[in-house]
Protein backbone atom coordinates (compact mmCIF):
# COMPACT_ATOMS: atom_id res chain seq x y z
CA UNK A 1 0.00 0.00 0.00
CA UNK A 2 1.77 3.61 -1.44
CA UNK A 3 0.73 6.70 0.78
CA UNK A 4 0.93 9.58 -1.39
CA UNK A 5 1.99 12.47 0.70
CA UNK A 6 1.21 15.85 -1.15
CA UNK A 7 3.94 18.60 0.13
CA UNK A 8 7.00 19.91 -1.44
CA UNK A 9 10.32 20.82 -0.84
CA UNK A 10 10.56 23.79 0.78
CA UNK A 11 7.40 23.40 3.05
CA UNK A 12 8.24 23.26 6.40
CA UNK A 13 5.38 21.18 7.94
CA UNK A 14 6.05 18.58 4.83
CA UNK A 15 9.69 18.36 6.35
CA UNK A 16 7.92 17.25 9.03
CA UNK A 17 6.24 14.44 7.97
CA UNK A 18 8.44 13.21 5.14
CA UNK A 19 11.07 12.66 7.93
CA UNK A 20 8.50 10.48 9.72
CA UNK A 21 7.84 8.61 6.89
CA UNK A 22 10.95 7.79 5.72
CA UNK A 23 11.98 6.58 9.19
CA UNK A 24 9.02 4.40 9.53
CA UNK A 25 9.42 2.68 6.34
CA UNK A 26 6.45 2.77 4.72
CA UNK A 27 6.06 3.16 1.04
CA UNK A 28 5.33 6.59 -0.08
CA UNK A 29 5.09 9.01 -3.05
CA UNK A 30 5.64 12.49 -2.60
CA UNK A 31 3.29 14.97 -5.24
CA UNK A 32 3.43 18.25 -5.27
CA UNK A 33 0.68 20.91 -5.30
CA UNK A 34 1.44 22.21 -8.50
CA UNK A 35 -0.11 18.53 -10.27
CA UNK A 36 -3.63 19.21 -11.41
CA UNK A 37 -5.08 16.80 -9.31
CA UNK A 38 -4.06 18.37 -6.01
CA UNK A 39 -6.68 21.11 -6.62
CA UNK A 40 -9.55 19.08 -8.78
CA UNK A 41 -9.31 16.15 -6.23
CA UNK A 42 -7.42 16.81 -3.19
CA UNK A 43 -7.84 19.94 -2.12
CA UNK A 44 -12.32 19.82 -1.66
CA UNK A 45 -12.10 16.50 0.57
CA UNK A 46 -9.67 18.91 3.31
CA UNK A 47 -11.56 22.09 3.06
CA UNK A 48 -8.70 24.49 2.29
CA UNK A 49 -5.56 25.35 0.71
CA UNK A 50 -2.61 23.79 2.55
CA UNK A 51 -0.14 21.16 2.67
CA UNK A 52 0.85 18.64 3.70
CA UNK A 53 -1.92 16.62 3.14
CA UNK A 54 -1.68 12.60 3.22
CA UNK A 55 -3.91 10.19 1.09
CA UNK A 56 -4.49 6.69 1.49
CA UNK A 57 -5.90 4.44 -0.56
CA UNK A 58 -8.74 3.31 2.62
CA UNK A 59 -8.51 6.14 4.49
CA UNK A 60 -9.87 9.91 4.15
CA UNK A 61 -7.90 12.64 3.44
CA UNK A 62 -5.63 13.59 5.94
CA UNK A 63 -4.18 17.12 7.01
CA UNK A 64 -1.42 18.34 10.09
CA UNK A 65 1.49 16.42 10.37
CA UNK A 66 0.53 15.87 13.60
CA UNK A 67 -2.75 14.06 12.85
CA UNK A 68 -1.37 12.03 9.99
CA UNK A 69 1.83 10.82 12.50
CA UNK A 70 -1.20 9.96 15.10
CA UNK A 71 -3.09 8.19 12.64
CA UNK A 72 -0.55 6.22 11.22
CA UNK A 73 1.32 5.25 14.45
CA UNK A 74 -1.35 2.17 15.08
CA UNK A 75 -1.15 1.21 11.76
CA UNK A 76 2.89 0.60 11.70
CA UNK A 77 3.87 0.01 15.01
CA UNK A 78 7.59 -1.00 13.70
CA UNK A 79 10.24 0.75 14.34
CA UNK A 80 9.37 2.38 17.23
CA UNK A 81 9.61 6.08 16.90
CA UNK A 82 8.45 7.98 19.89
CA UNK A 83 9.55 6.45 23.49
CA UNK A 84 6.74 5.15 25.76
CA UNK A 85 8.51 6.01 29.52
CA UNK A 86 6.75 9.19 30.95
CA UNK A 87 9.23 11.97 31.46
CA UNK A 88 10.67 11.23 27.76
CA UNK A 89 7.15 10.97 26.43
CA UNK A 90 6.58 14.48 27.41
CA UNK A 91 10.07 15.74 26.54
CA UNK A 92 9.32 14.42 22.76
CA UNK A 93 6.03 16.71 22.81
CA UNK A 94 7.42 19.12 24.12
CA UNK A 95 9.93 19.20 21.63
CA UNK A 96 7.05 18.58 18.53
CA UNK A 97 5.42 21.87 19.73
CA UNK A 98 9.10 24.29 19.73
CA UNK A 99 9.54 22.69 15.94
CA UNK A 100 6.37 22.75 15.18
CA UNK A 101 5.22 25.93 16.57
CA UNK A 102 7.70 27.96 18.40
CA UNK A 103 10.81 28.29 16.17
CA UNK A 104 8.89 28.47 12.70
CA UNK A 105 8.58 32.65 13.02
CA UNK A 106 12.21 31.99 13.14
CA UNK A 107 11.92 29.99 10.05
CA UNK A 108 9.64 32.89 8.26
CA UNK A 109 12.19 35.63 9.44
CA UNK A 110 15.24 34.22 7.86
CA UNK A 111 13.28 32.97 4.79
CA UNK A 112 11.50 36.61 4.16
CA UNK A 113 13.53 39.14 5.85
CA UNK A 114 16.32 38.33 3.62
CA UNK A 115 14.19 37.17 0.85
CA UNK A 116 16.71 39.91 -1.66
CA UNK A 117 19.69 37.37 -1.07
CA UNK A 118 18.05 34.28 -2.24
CA UNK A 119 14.94 35.61 -4.24
CA UNK A 120 16.14 33.28 -7.36
CA UNK A 121 16.49 29.91 -4.81
CA UNK A 122 13.38 31.03 -3.40
CA UNK A 123 11.20 31.25 -7.21
CA UNK A 124 12.80 28.04 -8.05
CA UNK A 125 11.01 26.46 -4.91
CA UNK A 126 7.70 27.62 -4.83
CA UNK A 127 7.65 27.09 -8.49
CA UNK A 128 8.65 23.92 -9.07
CA UNK A 129 6.17 23.62 -6.00
CA UNK A 130 3.27 25.40 -7.08
CA UNK A 131 3.52 25.82 -10.89
CA UNK A 132 3.27 22.98 -13.23
CA UNK A 133 5.16 22.99 -16.75
CA UNK A 134 5.72 26.80 -18.15
CA UNK A 135 9.31 28.53 -19.12
CA UNK A 136 11.56 29.13 -16.66
CA UNK A 137 10.76 32.37 -16.69
CA UNK A 138 7.54 32.05 -16.50
CA UNK A 139 7.68 29.95 -13.65
CA UNK A 140 9.82 32.28 -11.68
CA UNK A 141 7.19 35.10 -12.13
CA UNK A 142 4.27 32.97 -11.30
CA UNK A 143 5.85 32.37 -8.07
CA UNK A 144 6.82 35.80 -7.39
CA UNK A 145 3.04 36.50 -6.97
CA UNK A 146 2.67 33.37 -4.55
CA UNK A 147 5.98 34.46 -2.56
CA UNK A 148 4.62 37.58 -2.28
CA UNK A 149 1.33 36.26 0.32
CA UNK A 150 3.35 34.51 2.24
CA UNK A 151 5.89 36.92 2.66
CA UNK A 152 3.25 38.76 4.32
CA UNK A 153 2.51 36.62 7.00
CA UNK A 154 5.53 38.16 8.92
CA UNK A 155 4.31 41.04 11.14
CA UNK A 156 1.50 38.39 12.30
CA UNK A 157 4.04 36.33 13.33
CA UNK A 158 5.93 39.47 15.61
CA UNK A 159 8.41 39.57 13.00
CA UNK A 160 9.32 43.54 12.62
CA UNK A 161 12.65 44.93 11.97
CA UNK A 162 12.45 46.05 15.51
CA UNK A 163 12.76 42.56 16.67
CA UNK A 164 14.60 40.71 14.11
CA UNK A 165 17.98 41.52 16.29
CA UNK A 166 16.35 39.68 19.19
CA UNK A 167 14.42 36.98 17.41
CA UNK A 168 18.57 36.25 16.07
CA UNK A 169 20.65 36.60 19.02
CA UNK A 170 18.15 33.69 20.68
CA UNK A 171 18.43 31.66 17.84
CA UNK A 172 22.59 31.84 18.15
CA UNK A 173 22.07 30.39 21.47
CA UNK A 174 19.92 27.76 20.10
CA UNK A 175 22.85 26.21 17.25
CA UNK A 176 25.18 26.36 19.83
CA UNK A 177 23.32 24.72 22.37
CA UNK A 178 21.76 21.75 19.65
CA UNK A 179 25.39 21.53 17.95
CA UNK A 180 26.80 20.62 21.32
CA UNK A 181 23.77 18.09 21.43
CA UNK A 182 24.09 16.45 18.23
CA UNK A 183 27.81 15.88 18.57
CA UNK A 184 27.22 13.40 21.23
CA UNK A 185 23.63 12.06 19.87
CA UNK A 186 22.08 10.95 16.91
CA UNK A 187 18.86 12.03 17.72
CA UNK A 188 17.11 14.03 20.70
CA UNK A 189 16.28 11.36 23.54
CA UNK A 190 19.69 9.36 21.93
CA UNK A 191 19.86 6.68 19.37
CA UNK A 192 16.18 6.68 17.72
CA UNK A 193 14.09 10.04 16.44
CA UNK A 194 11.17 10.59 18.79
CA UNK A 195 8.12 12.77 18.03
CA UNK A 196 10.01 15.53 19.26
CA UNK A 197 12.76 15.21 16.29
CA UNK A 198 10.22 15.20 13.39
CA UNK A 199 8.53 18.37 15.36
CA UNK A 200 11.75 19.89 15.12
CA UNK A 201 12.41 19.13 11.20
CA UNK A 202 9.83 21.28 10.89
CA UNK A 203 10.88 24.46 10.94
CA UNK A 204 14.90 23.68 11.28
CA UNK A 205 15.00 21.59 7.74
CA UNK A 206 13.09 23.18 4.90
CA UNK A 207 13.72 27.12 6.22
CA UNK A 208 16.59 26.71 8.88
CA UNK A 209 19.18 24.15 6.26
CA UNK A 210 17.94 24.59 2.94
CA UNK A 211 17.15 28.21 2.13
CA UNK A 212 20.98 30.18 1.48
CA UNK A 213 21.02 32.53 3.81
CA UNK A 214 19.94 30.13 7.14
CA UNK A 215 21.61 27.27 5.38
CA UNK A 216 24.88 28.93 5.15
CA UNK A 217 24.65 30.33 9.20
CA UNK A 218 23.88 27.04 10.35
CA UNK A 219 26.76 25.19 8.36
CA UNK A 220 29.32 27.53 9.84
CA UNK A 221 27.47 27.79 13.10
CA UNK A 222 26.13 24.55 13.91
CA UNK A 223 27.37 21.96 11.66
CA UNK A 224 26.33 19.13 14.13
CA UNK A 225 22.85 20.47 13.59
CA UNK A 226 23.18 20.47 9.80
CA UNK A 227 23.98 16.65 9.74
CA UNK A 228 21.22 15.59 11.76
CA UNK A 229 18.68 17.03 9.33
CA UNK A 230 20.63 15.20 6.85
CA UNK A 231 20.38 11.88 8.94
CA UNK A 232 16.56 12.81 9.67
CA UNK A 233 15.73 12.08 6.10
CA UNK A 234 17.67 8.88 6.01
CA UNK A 235 15.92 5.36 6.00
CA UNK A 236 17.90 3.75 8.84
CA UNK A 237 18.06 4.73 12.37
CA UNK A 238 22.04 3.78 14.22
CA UNK A 239 24.64 5.97 12.46
CA UNK A 240 27.77 5.03 11.88
CA UNK A 241 29.43 8.39 12.90
CA UNK A 242 28.34 7.29 16.60
CA UNK A 243 30.39 3.95 16.99
CA UNK A 244 28.95 1.67 19.34
CA UNK A 245 25.77 4.21 20.62
CA UNK A 246 23.09 1.42 19.41
CA UNK A 247 19.58 2.66 18.88
CA UNK A 248 17.51 2.90 21.43
CA UNK A 249 16.34 5.82 23.61
CA UNK A 250 18.78 6.90 26.72
CA UNK A 251 18.36 4.36 29.47
CA UNK A 252 15.85 4.66 32.14
CA UNK A 253 13.91 7.53 31.04
CA UNK A 254 17.03 9.83 31.26
CA UNK A 255 17.10 13.00 29.46
CA UNK A 256 20.78 13.73 27.89
CA UNK A 257 22.48 16.17 29.89
CA UNK A 258 23.54 17.92 26.29
CA UNK A 259 19.60 18.35 25.68
CA UNK A 260 19.30 20.33 29.31
CA UNK A 261 20.99 23.35 28.06
CA UNK A 262 18.02 23.14 24.98
CA UNK A 263 15.18 22.95 27.50
CA UNK A 264 16.66 25.85 29.11
CA UNK A 265 16.51 27.73 26.13
CA UNK A 266 13.05 26.54 25.19
CA UNK A 267 11.92 27.70 28.72
CA UNK A 268 14.07 30.78 28.98
CA UNK A 269 12.59 31.74 25.02
CA UNK A 270 9.11 30.32 24.72
CA UNK A 271 7.82 31.01 27.92
CA UNK A 272 6.57 35.05 27.65
CA UNK A 273 5.17 34.05 23.95
CA UNK A 274 3.44 30.79 25.11
CA UNK A 275 1.84 32.33 28.40
CA UNK A 276 0.31 35.64 26.49
CA UNK A 277 -1.01 32.46 24.08
CA UNK A 278 -2.43 30.37 27.02
CA UNK A 279 -3.88 33.87 28.25
CA UNK A 280 -5.25 34.96 24.96
CA UNK A 281 -6.79 31.51 24.35
CA UNK A 282 -8.45 31.48 27.53
CA UNK A 283 -10.12 34.62 27.39
CA UNK A 284 -11.69 33.92 24.05
CA UNK A 285 -12.75 30.07 25.09
CA UNK A 286 -14.53 31.65 27.89
CA UNK A 287 -17.34 32.53 25.97
CA UNK A 288 -17.58 29.82 23.20
CA UNK A 289 -18.85 26.28 23.28
CA UNK A 290 -17.69 22.54 22.39
CA UNK A 291 -17.19 22.46 18.64
CA UNK A 292 -16.38 25.64 18.12
CA UNK A 293 -14.04 26.44 15.22
CA UNK A 294 -10.94 27.90 17.35
CA UNK A 295 -10.62 30.90 15.16
CA UNK A 296 -11.71 34.47 15.80
CA UNK A 297 -13.91 35.24 13.07
CA UNK A 298 -14.79 31.36 13.01
CA UNK A 299 -13.04 30.65 9.06
CA UNK A 300 -11.20 27.76 8.72
CA UNK A 301 -7.83 29.16 8.71
CA UNK A 302 -4.03 26.93 8.44
CA UNK A 303 -3.07 29.02 11.41
CA UNK A 304 -5.88 30.86 13.39
CA UNK A 305 -5.73 33.38 15.91
CA UNK A 306 -8.00 34.43 18.63
CA UNK A 307 -6.87 37.65 19.29
CA UNK A 308 -3.78 39.96 19.36
CA UNK A 309 -0.48 39.43 22.32
CA UNK A 310 2.37 41.04 23.17
CA UNK A 311 5.42 40.53 25.81
CA UNK A 312 8.70 41.44 26.22
CA UNK A 313 11.16 38.98 24.76
CA UNK A 314 14.86 39.85 25.09
CA UNK A 315 14.79 43.85 25.20
CA UNK A 316 12.00 44.08 22.93
CA UNK A 317 7.96 44.11 23.21
CA UNK A 318 6.88 41.28 20.91
CA UNK A 319 3.63 41.96 19.00
CA UNK A 320 2.24 39.38 17.46
CA UNK A 321 -1.08 37.22 16.41
CA UNK A 322 -2.13 34.74 19.09
CA UNK A 323 -1.05 30.89 18.06
CA UNK A 324 -3.82 28.08 19.38
CA UNK A 325 -1.67 25.96 17.39
CA UNK A 326 1.05 26.38 19.91
CA UNK A 327 -1.52 26.24 22.94
CA UNK A 328 -2.81 22.82 21.68
CA UNK A 329 0.11 21.18 21.11
CA UNK A 330 2.15 22.36 24.49
CA UNK A 331 -1.32 20.85 25.86
CA UNK A 332 -0.53 17.32 24.65
CA UNK A 333 2.93 17.18 26.85
CA UNK A 334 1.33 18.99 29.54
CA UNK A 335 -1.44 16.19 29.71
CA UNK A 336 1.70 13.60 29.32
CA UNK A 337 2.85 15.55 32.52
CA UNK A 338 -0.02 15.07 34.64
CA UNK A 339 -0.67 11.73 33.92
CA UNK A 340 2.83 10.22 35.18
CA UNK A 341 3.26 7.99 38.17
CA UNK A 342 4.54 9.65 41.01
CA UNK A 343 8.48 8.49 40.58
CA UNK A 344 8.53 9.87 37.25
CA UNK A 345 6.58 13.07 38.56
CA UNK A 346 9.35 13.78 40.73
CA UNK A 347 12.10 13.09 38.39
CA UNK A 348 10.34 15.32 35.92
CA UNK A 349 9.68 18.01 38.57
CA UNK A 350 13.46 17.82 39.18
CA UNK A 351 14.53 18.25 35.54
CA UNK A 352 11.95 21.54 35.08
CA UNK A 353 13.65 23.10 38.48
CA UNK A 354 16.88 22.70 36.69
CA UNK A 355 15.93 24.08 33.23
CA UNK A 356 13.56 26.42 34.26
CA UNK A 357 10.36 24.46 33.07
CA UNK A 358 8.42 25.18 36.24
CA UNK A 359 6.31 28.45 35.12
CA UNK A 360 5.30 26.73 31.92
CA UNK A 361 3.90 23.52 33.24
CA UNK A 362 1.69 25.42 35.75
CA UNK A 363 0.18 27.06 32.95
CA UNK A 364 -3.49 26.31 32.89
CA UNK A 365 -5.38 26.14 29.68
CA UNK A 366 -8.82 26.84 30.49
CA UNK A 367 -10.14 24.53 27.40
CA UNK A 368 -9.61 21.28 25.72
CA UNK A 369 -8.39 21.60 21.69
CA UNK A 370 -8.88 18.91 18.88
CA UNK A 371 -8.48 18.66 15.08
CA UNK A 372 -11.87 17.87 13.56
CA UNK A 373 -12.10 18.37 9.77
CA UNK A 374 -9.20 19.30 9.65
CA UNK A 375 -9.28 22.06 12.41
CA UNK A 376 -8.64 22.77 15.51
CA UNK A 377 -12.00 23.09 17.52
CA UNK A 378 -12.79 23.51 21.39
CA UNK A 379 -13.45 19.58 22.40
N1 LIG B 1 -0.55 22.48 11.48
C1 LIG B 1 -0.37 22.19 10.06
C2 LIG B 1 0.25 23.40 9.37
C3 LIG B 1 0.38 23.24 7.88
C4 LIG B 1 0.93 24.49 7.20
O1 LIG B 1 1.09 25.55 7.80
N2 LIG B 1 1.29 24.35 5.92
C5 LIG B 1 1.79 25.48 5.15
C6 LIG B 1 2.92 25.05 4.24
S1 LIG B 1 4.24 24.35 5.13
C7 LIG B 1 0.68 25.98 4.27
O2 LIG B 1 0.09 25.22 3.53
N3 LIG B 1 0.35 27.25 4.40
C8 LIG B 1 -0.69 27.85 3.62
C9 LIG B 1 -1.28 29.02 4.38
O3 LIG B 1 -0.82 29.31 5.49
O4 LIG B 1 -2.20 29.63 3.84
C10 LIG B 1 0.49 20.95 9.93
O5 LIG B 1 1.22 20.59 10.87
O6 LIG B 1 0.41 20.27 8.89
Amino acid sequence: MTYIMWGSAHSLYSGKLRSYLIKKGVPYQERNPSDPEFAARVLPQVGHMVIPVLETPDVDVLQDSGDIIDTLEPRHASPILDPDTPVQKAVSALFDGVGSEYLMPLAMHYRWSYRAEQETFLQAEFGRAMVAGQSRETRREMAKAVMDIFAGFLPNLGVFPETAQALETSYLDWLDALDSHFQHHPYLLGGRPCRGDFGMMASLYAHLARDPVPASLMKAKAPNLFRWTERMNLAVIPDGEYPGYGDDYAPDDSIPESLEAVLSLVFRDWVPGLSADVACFNHWASARSAGDIVSIDGRRRVHPGVGEVSYPFHGVEMKRGSAPHAVWMFARSQEFAKAMPDAAQARFAALLGRTGGVDMYNLTIAARMERRNNVLVLA
